[in-house]
């Protein structure tokens, strides 16, 4: 049975009760199709130009083929702003947010699977008991077990900890199918793994990552990207890939008050501000 596609509120709901959810249609086939074109051009531009597409401490094959550095062309720049992945994003990571990395994974036939990870535990140590990165997956291609659908483990996004994991993890894992022009969201706590490609199909796939503002990018874009390309920018973009003067202020805005002002000499409430809305301020998240 097909599910029916769900609205972004009910989307954004199960992201918040199960970690995932699948949205499809976002891309229809023929624009699917045109990314993995461009895709494939971009991959075949690093190879000529040395640049490695299949990385060893990754993948167990080169039939694994990796893409970085996709914002540098302006159709993956438009993929990772698109409003449905952004809205999704809001609901999972608030307003304010960093976009830490956005690359490809093309699993030929006879790809195997990488180590079980979450990607939030490649960013920060446990404990997790918040979410602070999730990923937009664009399905270029139909996707499915046989063709290497990423697996995941249900329920995995309420770990909070790495001794948690258990030593069946390989038998709990599920696919996650699709059709392509589909996206598929993900919290940055579920615990996944690519699958293996048994099939004579590729399966391509998008991984737009998304954290907190105060984890650090896995790429560093003010290094990456050249000076025609951030010129480029809205303000909104070269906020969300961290190219501003100004890094981590994290809260200060919220929760720093002048001292007169949080806490009164007396004992008494301050006017302005009191010791206990303070205190509530800064547990609240
Ligand atoms: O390709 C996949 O299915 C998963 C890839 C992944 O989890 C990763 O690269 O971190």
């Amino acid at each position: 049975m097909v599910s029916p596609t769900p609205s972004i509120a009910e989307a954004q709901q199960r992201v918040k009760d199960e970690g995932w959810c699948v949205i499809p249609d976002i891309l229809s086939k023929d624009e699917a199709k045109n990314v993995l074109d461009e895709l494939w051009a971009i991959a075949a531009a690093a190879q000529k130009r040395g640049e490695d597409t299949f990385l060893p401490f990754l993948d167990p094959n080169e039939s694994n083929v990796r893409v970085f550095y996709l914002l540098e062309h302006a159709l993956f720049r438009n993929l990772i702003q698109h409003p449905t992945a952004i809205q999704m994003v809001k609901s999972v990571l608030g307003e304010n947010f960093l976009i830490s990395n956005f690359t490809a994974n093309i699993a030929r036939p006879g790809s195997k699977s990488m180590g079980l990870h979450s990607d939030q535990s490649l960013v920060s140590p446990d404990p997790w008991p918040y979410v602070n990165a999730m990923n937009v997956i664009w399905c270029l291609t139909d996707v499915y077990a046989a063709n290497g659908a990423t697996l995941f483990i249900p329920g995995s996004n309420k770990w909070e900890r790495r001794v948690e994991v258990p030593d069946n993890a390989r038998e709990l894992l599920r696919p996650f199918e699709a059709k392509a022009g589909s996206i598929i969201i993900m919290d940055g706590k579920m615990w996944h793994t690519s699958g293996a490609n048994v099939s004579s199909e590729d399966r391509a796939l998008l991984f737009g990552y998304y954290t907190a503002p105060h984890l650090r990018q896995q790429v560093n874009w003010t290094r990456k990207l050249n000076e025609e390309v951030k010129g480029s920018l809205s303000p909104e973009m070269e906020e969300w890939l961290g190219l501003g003067v100004t890094a981590n202020l994290g809260e200060a805005i919220l929760h720093l008050k002048y001292l007169d002002d949080q806490f009164a000499t007396n004992g008494e409430k301050s006017s302005a501000d009191t010791a206990a809305a303070f205190k509530a301020s800064s547990h609240s998240k």
